[in-house]
C-alpha cells in the first residue's frame, strides 16, 4: 500500500486515476479546489479530500510534510487554453508556479518520494509540421497554457536531473471517457458529442470534420501513468496517446452507430488556431511495456454504456 497524492484528483483524469489507485488498495489524498473538478467524481471512493487551492503554498507544504507521499501525481491545472489567454497571470500561478513550489519544497525538505509525475499537454507542440509528434520534436508553445505546461515539464525533468529526484512528465493527447465535463465549448470534443447524442442537443462542428486527433480512452491513460511511474528509467517526458489518427467525421460516424442515433449537427467555421492533424509517436511509451487495451470503438462503447451513471 502506497501513500499517494493527486492534485486535481476530482477532475476528469485525476478522478479516474483515484478510482484505480483506491481499487489497488492505495491510500489516496486529493487536493482540488473544485474550480473544474466535481465532488461527485470521487463521492463513491474512500479518499482523504481537501477542497483547496494548490497555490496556497503554506497549505501544500504542511500537507507534503505530514503526508510523506510515495507518489505525487500533479494534475491540478486550469486545463483551458482559452482561459489562459484571458487570464495569463492567474493561470500561470496555477499551471506553473504551484508546480515549481511543490518541487522545490520536496527538494529542500528532502522528503521521501518514489515518483513525482507532472502532466503536460500535446499543446506544447503547437502548429509545426513534424509528424507524428515525437517527444524530441520541436516545440512551439503558442499560448500561456502551452508555455506554462512546457515550462513545468522542463522544471520537473530538470529538478530530477539536477537534484537527483525521481521525477517524470507526460504529454496528454486527446483523452476521452467517463467523468469528462462537457460544460465548456472547449471541453473535450467527445464529451460534447456524448452529451449531444444523449440529450438531442445540436453539435457545432467546427470546420469540415477532416481534422484528425489521436484519441485515447481514459482507462488506458490511467494504466499508462501507472506504467510510467513504475518503469521510467530516468527523469524524462512521455507522450500519452494511442498512436492512431482518426478524423472527427469518422469518430462521429462510429459513435452514431454505437449510440443508435444520429447526431444533430450545425457546421461552423474552423476555430482560430485549430490544428488540422494530430498524432503521437508512442514508441517511447511502448518501450516501457505499455499497450493500450481500448480501440476507439470499444472505448466509445464503454463510455456510452456508462454515461449518466
Ligand atoms: C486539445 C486540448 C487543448 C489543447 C490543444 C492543443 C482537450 C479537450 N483540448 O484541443 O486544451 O491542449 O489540444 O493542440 O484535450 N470541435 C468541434 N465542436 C466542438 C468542440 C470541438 O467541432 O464542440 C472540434 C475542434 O475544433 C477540434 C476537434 O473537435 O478540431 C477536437 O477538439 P478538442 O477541443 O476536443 O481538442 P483539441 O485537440 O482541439
Amino acid at each position: 500500500m502506497s501513500n499517494v497524492l493527486i492534485t486535481g484528483g476530482a477532475g476528469f483524469i485525476g478522478s479516474n486515476l483515484a478510482h484505480k489507485l483506491v481499487a489497488n488498495g492505495d491510500n489516496v489524498t486529493i487536493v482540488d479546489d473544485l474550480s473544474m473538478g466535481k465532488r461527485k467524481n470521487i463521492a463513491d471512493i474512500d479518499v482523504t479530500f481537501y477542497e483547496h487551492d494548490v497555490c496556497d503554498h503554506g497549505f501544500m507544504h504542511n500537507l507534503l510534510s505530514k503526508g510523506r507521499f510515495d507518489y505525487i501525481y500533479y494534475l491540478a491545472a486550469v486545463a483551458s487554453v482559452a482561459d489562459s489567454v484571458e487570464r495569463p497571470m492567474a493561470t500561470h500561478q496555477i499551471n506553473q508556479e504551484s508546480v515549481v513550489d511543490t518541487l522545490d519544497y520536496l527538494r529542500t525538505q528532502h522528503l521521501p518520494l518514489k515518483r513525482f509525475l507532472f502532466t503536460s499537454s500535446a499543446a506544447v507542440y503547437g502548429n509545426l509540421p513534424d509528424f507524428p509528434k515525437k517527444e524530441s520534436s520541436h516545440v512551439q508553445p503558442l499560448t500561456p497554457y502551452a508555455i506554462d505546461k512546457y515550462s513545468s515539464e522542463r522544471y520537473t525533468i530538470d529538478y530530477g536531473q539536477l537534484y537527483d529526484m525521481p521525477t517524470v512528465a507526460v504529454r496528454f493527447f486527446n483523452v476521452y471517457g467517463p467523468r469528462q465535463n462537457p460544460e465548456s465549448p472547449y471541453s473535450g470534443v467527445l464529451s460534447i458529442i456524448t452529451d449531444c447524442l444523449n440529450s438531442g442537443k445540436t453539435f457545432s462542428l467546427y470546420g469540415d470534420g477532416s481534422q484528425t486527433r489521436d484519441f485515447i480512452y481514459v482507462d488506458d491513460v490511467v494504466n499508462a501513468l501507472l506504467t510510467i511511474v513504475d518503469k521510467a528509467p530516468e527523469p524524462d517526458v512521455y507522450n500519452v496517446a494511442n498512436g492512431m489518427e482518426t478524423s472527427l467525421s469518422e469518430v462521429i460516424r462510429t459513435y452514431e452507430k454505437i449510440a443508435h442515433s444520429q447526431l444533430k449537427m450545425e457546421k461552423k467555421d474552423s476555430r482560430n488556431g485549430d490544428i488540422s492533424k494530430s498524432r503521437a509517436d508512442v514508441t517511447k511509451l511502448q518501450s516501457l511495456g505499455f499497450k493500450p487495451k481500448w480501440t476507439l470503438e470499444s472505448g466509445l462503447k464503454n463510455y456510452w454504456s456508462t454515461y449518466g451513471e
